[in-house]
């Protein structure tokens, strides 16, 4: 009678204590769920050998280790023979791996690739998970912890993974005092106040976290930066997170403010050509290497929305760039000088004026610089075609800059999968050397020979609990490091791995939530943006819709800029009749978009002034089109509310909840956009909402007169 109740309350005090709060992430390793599987791996993992003595070797065997326990719930413990089932993971320091003849691949794996391989040494079968560094080895570690805990065959695997971009870089928007700009997770993880001496156990998870997807690289900092962070106190700080990354393979990087020899050095100017300014900036650098010896370098917005740059002194982005770059190319720094600028004093169309300005300095920069340029040309919109600077700058690396937190992208109220959105602009031709120019190509230097290379995602971490707030804008952070990773990869793969490590290996969960999140990014931009809209958000804090928006002090900061809605139709007109901007793509690319009938609907009205009864492809009027895409993103929307309520049994309650409660949120803001959107562009189209649709129940002034003073990430 005694056992089962002894039995229930450790399932009940282990249920507690294993409250999925989300703070795991996508690194749970439960025991696994299907028996059969189970069995496999107990019988072909039977004791581990490890190699090295680093702060990173040991890393790797306590994951390898704690791995193995918690997925097969068994101790697999470290030998010291070789004997059927071993894992060995190490460099060639370890006899077994050296043995093993796998010198051309290991060539192949470079400082950071590995090779996951079954195979027998001695008469013995083995697993050897070997690459050239102890970094190699962990990232080898966590990608053979994946294919156990997504349940894959090991019997036969021979993998060789290498990454295709060097720099793989997380963007921290994230201010000295803890607010996070466009962060809706919470305060910034950085707890700078009780640095250097607190070590909070978040950084290490962290910095795992990031290790397990291979990202290696994180700038502390906002773009919209503070020279604080370059003084003493700060860079003592900024050491001891340094000291808690680096065995997991990850380099810190700090935004500079172009200012700061003013600033904080109590010069009279920041000119960069400026023989004090350069003399000042070498010894900042000197005396951050000496806290930092592997510091990664620096991350720069100058002349832009107000940021202080070479511009303020008559001189280039490349004068600029230069001179931070002289300052870190002895130590082996980068500098990456963001080409995200643009000008209300510019009458010229927002779109065209980074090009504009950066394509002439090609081939001007230093080796160690990269210019970061955002997916698209105007600012992270739910949809943007790629950036026209992608394949204009054969002679520059330039980097790729996605925005993982979703600033414009539902915020952190709506389940939005972004690897779709990622990919569409990676997989995009830019032809800029005939057909097969990919934009992941020029980003991986491959296409114009670069030996640099470099991605940056803005996170969306902060301290909530979960790390994200949405328990699904886990699968961003997820994913960006995957791209970053390998760029070839599918967004399905990818959302694969994430459900089944985050959540579960049952079958209908994993395939009823992949194809939603497969959706998802689509579902969004038919309730937000369809056809081509952009940048109609609320002012300042670019929450929920205000495309009527008319009277922010900079022109191109209006909604009404950018969807020049009137009574004869909608959309920017980027062609010859117009600012041209398509002129800046390659001749293919802008020859299908120029042509309002070949132009893909999805980017229409990016590039044509478009009247409301034109016919689109589907036979429907622009209007009705119009209207069809946003009732059919609500619906969508919907219909994922439906599927989600279904997948309760295979799930635990928090996070289930959390999901229901936030998709109910999302579905009323769809609403709220479509309707919002639809009633303003009435007032041009002056034509109905098609009958069959439920008509919008507020009046286009109840949507004018909402506030939200406090909405976060401002
Ligand atoms: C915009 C954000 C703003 C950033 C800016 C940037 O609204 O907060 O500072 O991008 O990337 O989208 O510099």
């Amino acid at each position: 009678m005694k056992k089962p109740l002894i039995l229930l309350l450790t399932f009940l005090i282990a249920g507690t204590l294993l409250a999925e709060d989300g703070y795991r992430l996508w690194l749970r390793y439960d025991l696994l769920s299907d028996k059969t599987v189970l069995n496999k791996y107990r019988t072909g993992i039977t004791a581990i050998v490890t190699s090295g003595n680093s702060a990173t070797a040991a890393i790797a065997k306590e994951e390898l280790q704690n791995g193995l326990q918690g997925l097969l719930g068994k101790k697999i413990l470290p030998a010291n023979k070789i004997t059927d089932g071993t894992i060995v993971a190490g460099t060639p320091t370890l006899k077994v791996i050296s043995s093993l003849s796998l010198g051309n691949h290991l060539a192949k794996a470079g400082k950071e690739g590995f090779i996951i391989i079954s195979t027998v040494f001695n008469g013995k079968k083995i697993i050897a998970i070997a690459a050239n560094t102890d970094i190699g080895v962990l990232y080898g570690t966590f990608y053979f912890l994946r294919l156990l805990q997504t349940q894959q065959a090991i019997d036969k695997i021979n993998i060789l993974s290498v990454p295709k971009i060097q720099n793989r870089i997380l963007n921290h928007w994230d201010n000295l005092n803890r607010t996070v700009e466009r962060g809706y997770a919470g305060f910034s993880i950085w707890d700078w106040h009780k640095l250097p001496d607190y070590i909070d156990q978040r950084y290490i998870d962290y910095a795992r976290a990031n290790a397990s997807i291979g990202i290696n690289g994180t700038v502390l900092t906002n773009v919209n930066a503070n020279a604080l962070v370059l003084t003493k106190t700060y860079l003592e700080k900024v050491a001891a997170l340094a000291n808690t990354f680096r065995p997991y393979g990850i380099k810190v990087y700090l935004t500079a403010r172009f200012s700061a020899p003013i600033e904080i050095g109590g010069l009279k100017t920041a000119d960069p050509l400026n023989t004090e300014v350069q003399q000042w900036w070498k010894n900042k650098t000197n005396e951050i290497y000496q806290y930092i010896p592997d510091f990664g370098g620096f991350l720069v917005k100058a002349n832009s929305e107000g940021q202080p740059g070479p511009q303020n002194y008559g001189r280039s982005h490349a004068d600029g760039a230069n001179m931070l770059a002289d300052a870190v190319a002895s130590h082996g720094g980068i500098v990456m000088w963001r080409a995200f600028v643009y000008s209300n004093e510019t009458p010229d169309d927002r779109f065209k004026q980074a090009y504009n300005e950066f394509k002439p300095l090609d081939g001007q920069f230093r080796k160690n610089v990269l210019v970061q340029v955002k997916n698209g040309p105007i600012d992270f919109q739910p949809r943007e075609p790629f950036h026209p600077l992608f394949g204009a700058m054969p002679n520059t690396p330039l980097m790729m800059e996605f925005q993982v937190t979703q600033e414009y992208l539902g915020q952190g109220t709506n389940l939005v999968y972004l690897s779709t959105m990622f990919k569409e602009v990676l997989d995009a031709d830019t032809y800029s050397k005939g057909k097969g120019s990919t934009v992941a190509q020029i980003v991986d230097g491959s296409l114009d020979g670069h030996t640099i290379s470099a991605m940056a995602g803005v996170a969306n971490i902060g301290n909530d609990r979960n790390w994200t707030g949405h328990p699904f804008a886990q699968a961003n952070w997820y994913a960006y490091g995957r791209l970053a990773w390998d760029h070839d990869l599918a967004s399905s793969q990818i959302a694969d791995e994430w459900i089944r490590q985050t959540f579960t290996n049952e079958k209908i969960f994993v395939d009823i939530t992949k194809r939603f999140m497969l959706a998802s990014h689509q579902i969004l931009v038919n309730y937000m943006t369809p056809l081509g809209l952009n940048h109609i958000m609320g002012n300042g804090h670019h929450y929920g819709p205000s495309p009527w928006s008319a009277n922010l002090p900079r022109a191109d900061w209006n909604p009404v800029y950018y969807h020049r809605a009137d009574s004869a139709g909608i959309g920017f007109d980027r062609t010859t009749t117009g600012s041209n901007a398509l002129a800046q793509y390659a001749n293919e690319v802008a020859d299908r978009w120029k042509n309002v009938n070949t132009c893909p609907d999805e980017y229409l009205l990016w590039f044509h002034h478009v009247g409301w009864n034109h016919k689109m492809r589907s036979g429907r009027t622009l209007w009705e089109e119009l209207c069809y895409k946003y009732y059919e993103g609500v619906d969508s929307i919907k219909a994922v509310q439906g599927q989600w309520d279904k997948l309760e049994k295979f799930i635990d309650k928090e996070r289930f909840s959390q999901v229901k409660m936030l998709l109910a949120i999302q579905v009323n803001e769809a609403i709220w956009w479509r309707n919002a959107c639809l009633l303003y562009f009435q007032t041009f189209a002056k034509m109905p909402v098609p009958g069959k649709h439920e008509q919008p129940d507020k009046t286009l002034e109840y949507y004018k007169s909402l506030r939200f003073p406090f909405a976060p990430g401002n």
